[in-house]
């Protein structure tokens, strides 16, 4: 088993639902989600918007290649409804799934990059994260 960890954001339409489908999906297309955050509301960060983020993070068990794993998050933004990404800049968007970190693997492609290389600057990001890595299971 690999451990898998997420980040999850949504700032546009029904943001909690948002959330929870996109973990029942990981959950059924990824594997074990065993480990979530509590849901945050953030303000947008390194852009002008005014659509408060809902943040979250998950820690995943899979049997999945990284690659895959991308390519299923991908699915499940595209099938709750994420159609747009901007090449230039940040955008609102109903579900955003990134990718953190996958056991200690280092990973520098154009297509993805483990871990994620900005990740430890944001704190919608850090705050969440640390919840998951920090408390011991069972006790939130
Ligand atoms: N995601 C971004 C850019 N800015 N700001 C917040 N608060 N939450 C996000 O998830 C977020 C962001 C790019 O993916
Ligand atoms: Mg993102
Ligand atoms: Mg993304």
């Amino acid at each position: 088993m690999h451990q898998l960890y997420l980040s999850l954001g949504s700032n546009l339409g029904n943001r909690e639902h948002q959330l929870q489908e996109a973990l029942r999906l990981i959950g059924e297309y990824i594997g074990p989600v065993v480990r979530v955050s509590s849901f945050i509301e953030t303000h947008p960060w390194g852009y002008e918007s005014e659509h408060l983020f809902l943040n979250a993070a998950c820690k995943v068990e899979t049997t999945l290649c990284p690659m895959e794993c991308l390519h299923i998050t991908q699915d499940i933004e595209r099938r709750l409804g994420r159609t747009i990404k901007s090449h230039n800049g940040y955008c609102d968007r109903p579900i955003d799934i990134d990718l953190l970190s996958y056991d200690d693997i280092r990973i520098n492609t154009p297509e993805l990059t483990l871990p994620h290389p900005r990740m430890h600057e944001r704190d919608f990001v850090m705050i969440p994260l640390k919840e998951i890595t920090q408390t011991p299971s069972g006790q939130i």
